[in-house]
């Protein structure tokens, strides 16, 4: 289902942990930062929504997208995170620049998360103009910076959850 079709920030609270005692890491690109800027602010009030210490939110700024990546692993690798979110927008051009940065962007992010074992969650909008890019960063299909809060808060709890020693009584 497309973003068109449904608004994807309609999430459902009860289907939503609660990301009280984790950490996570916020690296936002400074391109389109009007957009980007709308997406940090949705993330950052959906982790504490649900729970998420301030103290435990580490924020970032980096110049492009294509930065995400390595500003995601030099945070990794200077706070205790349980999940790092990554936020840029980048917009369809003139020439292909765009399809090189999302396709490394996200190719590095899934690399650096099934290496690691800990969620890199791709929060990357790539509209084709302007006004698709301000209907997803709160506009009329929602905000995907709400939508990249949610995930991580999820993968956060799921790594946590399968990392705990089964609870059992007696043997
Ligand atoms: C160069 C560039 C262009 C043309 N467009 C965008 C964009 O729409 N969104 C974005 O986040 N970044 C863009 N960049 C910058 C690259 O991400 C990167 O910062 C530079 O290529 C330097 O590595």
């Amino acid at each position: 289902m497309s973003s068109s079709d449904k608004n994807l920030s309609d999430f459902g609270n009860k289907e939503i942990p609660n990301a009280s005692g984790l950490s996570f890491g916020i690296i936002s690109a400074e391109w389109n930062e009007t957009i980007t800027a709308a997406l940090y602010k949705g993330c950052y009030e959906t982790l504490v929504k649900h729970g998420a210490d301030t103290k435990n939110i580490h924020s970032i700024w980096v110049p492009g997208t294509f930065e995400l990546p390595v500003g995601a692993k030099m945070l990794a690798q200077t706070q205790k995170l349980d999940a790092v979110i990554c936020l840029g927008c980048v917009i369809k051009g003139e020439t292909s620049h765009n399809e090189y940065i999302n396709l490394s962007v996200a190719n590095a992010l899934q690399q650096m998360s099934i290496v690691s074992g800990k969620p890199f969650i791709f929060g990357v909008l790539t509209p084709n103009d302007m006004q698709q890019a301000l209907d997803r960063a709160g506009g009329i299909h929602g905000n995907k910076g709400d939508e990249a809060a949610v995930t991580a808060i999820k993968m956060a709890v799921l790594r946590k959850s399968l990392a705990e020693p089964e609870k059992k009584i007696g043997f």
